[in-house]
């Protein structure tokens, strides 16, 4: 709950971002996703056999939704009829992106009721506004993470994709917000943490973008182990040749540009939703003294808390 006696984040963006975003609770929220959808999803009524993804924005949820959903489907019988988008109701967003009348449309929670059970579903909001009845009915959750230098450039980059994000042009003003959570869907350490705390959970699989970096194959067997979906070695290899990279970005069902998400309206310039896939990109972003700055903050926010990762690879 934010304290009512210190000035609101919201209140100290610049105006563009405010523009695009409120104030909920503390919280910078993104105008697109109505104040009245957050009650809603918090009264959200949850199965024992729903799957949750949850991710802090730009750590790989397409990657793993694709995953999950080729687990899903055992690997080798893609749906082709349904862009990946459709698979997974993004519970918070909008049901619709158009502009045309001024009446909010209903949230995709709404679409998320009517689906048969086993459920897949995503979301990113912070922990304190999801659907209070995880806690009893302990559906599974797939979290994702990523090394927060990666993550915030990620985020800027995609900023400017979108109508619905702040249009952040400078790098450094991005990077300040991002540090002080004053970013749509708040701060990457409370998001990262809070479900860190609860990785001994064993209705939770935490994940870490950097080793399905490392190795595709080890984290498909994890996902689908977690989700008990034994699957064949063929079915395996045909998963982890789909979700490369390349083979997302080449295939109009799953590459993010090609569905009717908000961001169709900039693929302009040579621009990707799927930009680089890297671990490290990050080098080409921060400068010696923001690098220096970030460490002491990451050094103080992380101490004691045993989650470390990788900000680079060999
Ligand atoms: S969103 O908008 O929050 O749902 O974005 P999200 O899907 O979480 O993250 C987008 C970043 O994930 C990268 N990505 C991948 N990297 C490696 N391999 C595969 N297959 C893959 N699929 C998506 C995507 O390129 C974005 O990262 P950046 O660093 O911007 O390229």
């Amino acid at each position: 709950m934010a304290d009512s006696t210190k000035p609101s984040l919201w209140s100290t963006l610049p105006d563009y971002a405010k523009e695009v975003t409120y104030d909920y609770e503390g919280h910078v929220f993104q105008k697109m996703i109505s104040r009245s959808y957050i009650p809603d999803i918090m009264n959200f009524q949850v199965r024992p056999d729903d799957i949750f993804l949850i991710t802090f924005p730009k750590s790989g949820t397409t990657w793993v939704q694709h995953i999950v959903c080729l687990i899903l489907e055992d690997g080798t019988t893609s749906n082709l009829q349904d862009h990946l988008f459709l698979k997974a109701p993004f519970l918070e967003m909008p049901q619709s992106f158009s502009k045309e009348t001024a009446e909010q449309p209903p949230g995709m929670y709404e679409v998320a009721k009517e689906k048969p059970s086993p459920r897949l579903m995503k979301t990113q909001l912070p922990m304190e506004f999801l659907p209070r009845e995880i806690e009893e009915k302990k559906p599974k959750i797939v979290y994702v993470s990523r090394n927060p230098k990666d993550n915030a450039v990620s985020f800027f980059n995609f900023c400017s994709l979108t109508v619905n994000c702040p249009q952040y042009k400078v790098w450094s003003e991005f990077l300040h917000d991002f540090t002080r959570g004053a970013i749509p869907r708040g701060s990457w350490f409370d998001n990262v943490l809070s479900w860190w705390s609860k990785r001994d959970e064993p209705n939770l699989l935490f994940l870490k973008y950097e080793d399905l970096k490392k190795d595709l194959r080890a984290s498909v067997i994890q996902i689908s182990e977690f989700l008990e979906r034994p699957l064949s070695e063929e079915a395996i290899d045909d998963i982890v040749m789909k979700s490369s990279f390349n083979a997302m970005k080449k295939n109009p069902k799953v590459n993010p540009d090609h569905s009717e998400a908000s961001f169709k309206h900039a693929l302009q310039g040579n621009r990707s939703f799927l930009r680089k896939g890297q671990v490290g990109d990050w080098k080409n972003y921060f400068t010696v003294a923001q690098n220096d700055a970030f460490d002491d903050l990451y050094e103080r926010k992380m101490k004691g808390t045993g989650l470390t990762f990788d900000f680079t690879l060999d």
